[in-house]
Formats: structure tokens, sequence, C-alpha cells
């Protein structure tokens, strides 16, 4: 594959046209396979700019709000096919920006596209409730109108599929928007736009504005003209602007961390456990909120299942994701590379055994990028801080235990609950599972990240208790409920 050499400098995209930050500030976007690599260099606005995008869209959106659903929904159909028609530019440029395989970019592209379509659809759906009155001689019933401007703040792991996740159903339902991705994929994000710009959004209804989380994220979780935010990320973040929010009375929906559990019973299939739990483990180098970080294992089956997740872990291959045959990128930045070398070092600290990987990886065609060697921790505690305290990179914590009651003990003790699996023959322990387990998304002998655009996607406890995306849930969040009665 060729890469891209042109540096070119992305813009914010504010009422239907691209502008340069008035601070003059931009930053590159690196690749963390290569950080000689410059993806590009990208806006460092201003409170001032977030200002401007959201009186354009509160504007805007007064016309948008009275278009039907039907006509909405057509735009979002063509960014679909706008964004298929550019999937391999924006996959190779999100593997240049944050890392993730080729292949993986490809797929959460095409996800993009399915949930735009999806979306669409929404459009033609029921936005409403009659509900029988009382009075014989009224008609009562309920109507779902939109937030109005909705600020959408976003992380770098999935730089298409979550700002379209959040994007598409505020569109559909009449809202318009501000994205503010995450600094590390602000290029793709721009990609992103392009493909709403090229399929003939109306100006102002969907707006970029990128720069640093604590002005412009902070500045939309503030403007009293926002009238919510949806935010995914870190849990420390997304806290703050639940509460910002709350001061105001803006609505507010938070996806945060998670601490992932795989529950391996002693009358698994092991193999199909283990091939699992490297998928969920490792893929995205382990940078997926739904990542499994932790395999809870039955005595019976521990060193079996141990022997096999070793064999299959040392297959791993580590490189750049543009080449062919690898399997694992980096982490996606210095910073993040920093923090699961932390955890590496605090879980041999606290006395847990490094059983495979633990180290960077060097050498040529390493040394300019953040690679980190897959790692699996033996003799893990559930009091340890990496069984405790999400990582997001490529580290499982293995932990030993006597039957399934103290399994799912130790699944549940931790602040997070967003997804988890077990892998069982037995049904009552599937039952047990779904019904004990503290966690949004429940896999039963299914690797645990994963969800499908259609179902509803969050988590309980620290995870994000009180939303959910995706599907018919989005509805929730993006729109009011008006209840009209009619005499
Ligand atoms: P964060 O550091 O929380 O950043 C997320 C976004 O918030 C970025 O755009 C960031 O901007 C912005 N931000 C930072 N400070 C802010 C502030 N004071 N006010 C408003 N916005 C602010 O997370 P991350 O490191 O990008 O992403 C990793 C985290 O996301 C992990 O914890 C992971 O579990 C979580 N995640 C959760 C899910 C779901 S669905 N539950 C999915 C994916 C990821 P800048 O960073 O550009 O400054």
């Amino acid at each position: 594959m060729t890469v891209e050499t042109k540096k070119e400098t992305y813009l914010n995209y504010v009422n239907g046209a691209w502008v340069a930050s008035a601070s003059g500030e931009t930053k590159p976007s690196l690749n963390p396979a290569n950080v000689n690599d410059v993806v590009g260099y990208v806006q460092m606005s201003t409170k001032e700019e977030v200002d401007q995008a959201v009186t354009q869209a509160k504007i805007a959106q007064k016309a948008w709000k009275k278009l039907s659903g039907n006509d909405r929904g057509a735009f979002l159909y063509k960014a679909a096919d706008v964004l298929e028609s550019r999937l391999d530019e924006i996959a190779e440029c999100m593997t240049r920006e944050m890392g993730k395989t080729f292949p993986e970019a490809k797929g959460e592209t095409a996800r993009g596209i399915a949930i735009l379509r999806y979306y669409a659809g929404e459009g033609l759906r029921k936005v409403g409730d009659v509900i029988p009155s009382t009075d014989s001689k009224a008609l009562m019933f309920t109507s779902r109108v939109p937030l109005g401007v909705v600020g959408v703040i976003t992380p770098w792991n999935f730089p298409v599929a979550i700002p379209i996740w959040k994007m598409a159903p505020a569109l559909v339902y009449g809202n318009a928007i501000v994205l503010k991705p995450a600094q590390e994929t602000a290029v793709t994000a721009a990609k992103v736009i392009e493909c709403f710009e090229q399929a003939g959004f109306p100006p102002g209804i969907v707006n970029l504005v990128t720069g640093s989380g604590s002005v412009i994220g902070q500045a939309l979780t503030d403007h009293p003209d926002v009238n919510g935010i949806t935010f995914t990320g870190s849990n420390g973040v997304g806290k703050g602007i639940g509460q910002g929010c709350l001061a105001r009375g803006a609505k507010y929906q938070l996806e945060m961390g998670g601490k992932n559990p795989v529950i391996v019973a002693a009358d698994a299939d092991i193999d199909l456990a283990v091939e699992s739990t490297i998928a969920g483990a490792f893929r995205s180098t382990g940078q997926k909120c739904t990542a499994t970080s932790r395999v809870i294992i039955e005595a019976a089956v521990y060193e079996t299942f141990k022997e096999k997740l070793l064999a299959k872990t040392a297959e791993i291959t580590i490189g750049n994701g543009l080449e062919e045959g690898i399997w694992m990128g980096p982490s996606a930045s210095e910073g993040q590379l920093n923090t699961v070398l932390h955890y590496i070092e605090k879980g041999k600290e606290e006395g847990a055994t490094l059983l495979a990987g633990g180290n960077c990886v060097t050498g040529e065609g390493y040394d300019d990028g953040y690679f980190v060697e897959p790692t699996i921790f033996d003799n893990v505690t559930s009091d340890m801080t990496i069984a405790q305290e999400e990582i997001f990179g490529p580290v499982i914590a293995l932990i030993q235990v006597n039957n399934l009651e103290d399994a799912l003990t130790i699944a549940n003790d931790v602040e997070f609950g967003l997804s988890a699996s077990i892998f069982t023959s037995n049904i009552q322990s599937m039952l047990s599972f779904v019904e004990d387990m503290e966690a949004g998304l429940i896999r039963i002998n299914s690797e645990s990240a994963g969800v499908e655009l259609q179902a509803p996607f969050g988590g309980m406890k620290q995870s994000s208790s009180h939303s959910r995306e995706q599907g018919e849930a989005a509805k929730e969040f993006f729109t009011s409920i008006k209840t009209v009665f009619v005499k």
C-alpha cells in the first residue's frame, strides 16, 4: 500500500465552510507506528469558535427540524454512499492516525456506513404513542421532538464509528451537531465530516471544531445553547461533563470505561474460550472500552487454558497496521504506551507473575513507533491494580477460582460494568450469569468485545449507568417527549 505523503492542514467546519482557527495554532497528528509520519495538521481552536459553531447550529436547526424524518434520513443515506466510496482512503487514514490494523479500520468504516443507513431508515419509524385518556372526548398522545443543538465529544479509539453512532441518530431526529473529536484522530474526523459535506447537509447542521478537550469540550459542556452532550471517553472526563450539564439542566449521555471479565467454566469449549479471549483482549491493541482484561478460570481447566492461551499469543504478529499479515498495531500514542507500561510495572510490583510480554517491541521497524507486546499476568488477585483499573492496552490478568460462584463474585468486584462473557456448556451457569452479572452487555460463548448496531449499547455502574446508545435506545437521548392532550 502507498502511504499518502501530503501533509495537509485540516480546518474546522462551521456553517458549511472550512475555516482556520483564529488562534492560528495547529498541531501535527502523528502515526503511532512511525512518529516521523505526520498524517496532517489540525486546528487548535478557541472557545470563540465553539460559540460561532453553536450559534450557527442553533439557527440552522430551526429549519432542519421542520423537514420530515424521511427527508433528513435521505441526507444520511447520501453520507453513507459517500463514505462507502471513500472507505479505503478513510480506513487507511484511521490506521495511520491511531494504529489499528487496516482490516480492522475497514471493518469499523463499514460499520459507520451501516449505522448511517440504519438511522436513515429511522426517519420513517414512530416518534410517539397514543395513550388512552380518561376523558372519552379527548385524544392524548406523545410526540418526540429534537433537543436542538447537541455537542458530540468523542475518543480516539473508534474515530469513525463512535462519531457516526452519535451523529446519525442526533441528525435524523432533527438536531444540529457540533463534533469535538479526540485530538489524536482529528484528521480522520475531518474526513468523516467531509462525507457529510459531500452529502449536501444544509450549512450549520453538521459542524466540526477541533482542539483540546479542556478548551473545546469544556466550552461545549458549559454552553447555554447546547441542549445535550453525548460523550464517550474516560471516567474522569465523563463525570466532569455530567456535572457541568447537570448544573445547567442540559441532557447528557456518558459512555465510559470498562474492566471486562471473561469467565471460563470447567465445562467450557477451551479452544473457543482461548480464541475469543485473544480477540477480545488484543484486537485494536486492547484499546476498546469492551476489551477483555480479566479472565477468571475454574481451577480444573486453568492450566490447559493458560497453556493454549500462551501458545496462541505467541503467534500474534505486531507491526504497522498498513502492512500485510500484521495482527496487532501499536498503542495509539506515547501517553497511551506509557500508561500500559505503568500498569505492567504495577502488576509486577504487586506480586502478579508475568507470563508473556511486558515489554516494548524494539528493533528495526519498531523504534519509531509505540509498540508493546501482548502481555499476560498469572497469579492475579482481584484486589490488584491490574485487576481493578482500566488499562486500555493489550494486558490480560488471569485469576483462578474454585467454582463459578466465586467467579461471578470476582467478575462483579470492580467499579465498572460494561461487558462480560462466560464460556460454559451448562444452561444453568448461563442463566445465573445473565441474572447476576452486573454488566450492560452480556455474551455467552462469544467474545466480549462486540455488539450489533441495532441493539442497545452501554454499561452499568461507572461505565454508563444512566443511558444506552445505538438501536432504538438512541431515540431516548436525542429527543424530548411532549405529551399532547387534545379536546
Ligand atoms: P478521554 O481522555 O476522556 O477523551 C475523550 C474526549 O473528551 C476527547 O475528545 C477529549 O479531548 C475530550 N475531553 C478531555 N477533557 C475534556 C473536558 N474537560 N471537557 C470535555 N471534553 C474533554 O478519553 P480517551 O482517552 O480519548 O478514550 C479512552 C477512554 O474512552 C477509555 O476510558 C475507554 O473505555 C472509553 N471508551 C468508552 C466507550 C464506551 S462506548 N463505553 C467506547 C470507547 C472508548 P482531547 O483528548 O482531544 O483533549
